[in-house]
């Protein structure tokens, strides 16, 4: 895909994001209708469910051809990566909505044959929106970030999976108490807006594909490791244990969580 083309559609999807953000906003004020996915800890809401609605009748106009992977079940059964695949997280965060109504994002990747093009996590009432892709560089809002230093796990803070910190899953708490501190937003879409920025130099947790969809593009375009927790490469129709880091932070936290794996 040329420049102009990407550029294209980048104008494109900003505009969706602005309407969602707009949508969002308005309904944050109502009433919100919450009810529990997997578990009391596992929620979604009306607003999750009316802006992939959104989302998804946007991409359809724009490009019908398209595969969506959606989270909340509006998009297709997608079995191939073939072709365009938009992937949609109407709210990551939606734990975070629901009590805070901050600290949330709006997340869309585009895969064109399996290869990330397009990324974007929107960090609604913070109005900072991450944009972006290997071909055109990485933004926050209209600034160009640049590649993140690639500090080690010992000089940096990390951010974990609250719940697998606290069952202690693969080392997680000596993988903590080897960084410089411990932090926990509870958005992987915000978790991943701090590594791009450099403010923590890793982020591990289990995730599903509309979580990291959009954050391995932008990460990657960075410079920064995206994989398993084992050190191998993500399928992007997967479930799997994510680790985002720094080259450096990647090579420190694999062998405390190798032998727990
Ligand atoms: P979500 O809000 O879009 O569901 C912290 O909860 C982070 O993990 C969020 O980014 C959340 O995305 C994601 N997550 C993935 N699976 C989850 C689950 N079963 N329960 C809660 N959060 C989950
Ligand atoms: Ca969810
Ligand atoms: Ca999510
Ligand atoms: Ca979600």
């Amino acid at each position: 895909m040329n420049v102009t083309e990407l550029h294209r559609i980048d104008r494109t999807v900003k505009q969706w994001l602005q309407t969602s953000r707009n949508f969002i906003l308005a309904k944050m004020n109502e009433n919100l209708n919450v009810a529990e996915k997997s578990s009391r800890k596992d929620l979604v809401t009306n607003v999750d469910k009316e802006n992939e609605k959104l989302l998804i009748s946007k991409i359809r106009t724009f490009a019908p051809d398209s595969q969506i992977l959606g989270e909340e079940g509006f998009g297709d059964q997608i079995r191939q990566t073939k072709g365009w695949v938009w992937v949609v997280d109407p709210i990551d965060g939606t734990m975070n909505f629901v009590k805070q109504r901050d600290h949330f994002a709006i997340m869309i990747a585009l895969y064109v044959d399996g290869q990330g093009v397009l990324g974007y996590i929107y960090d609604v009432i913070n109005d900072q929106l991450f944009s972006g892709g290997p071909e055109i560089g990485v933004f926050q809002n209209d600034e160009r970030l640049a590649a993140p230093k690639n500090i080690g796990l010992r000089d940096g803070l990390v951010s974990l999976s609250g719940p697998m910190v606290i069952h202690d899953r693969f080392n997680f708490q000596k993988v903590a108490e080897t960084s410089s501190g411990l932090r926990i937003y509870g958005s992987a879409g915000i978790e991943i807006t701090h590594l791009l920025k450099g403010e923590i130099v890793a982020y591990v947790s289990y995730l599903k594909p509309w979580d990291f969809g959009a954050g391995k593009i932008l990460a990657e375009s960075l410079g920064l490791a995206v994989s398993t927790v084992d050190g191998q490469a993500l399928d992007m129709l997967s479930s799997d244990f994510v680790m985002v880091a720094t080259v450096q932070a990647q090579q420190d936290i694999l062998p405390i969580i190798g032998s727990n794996v």
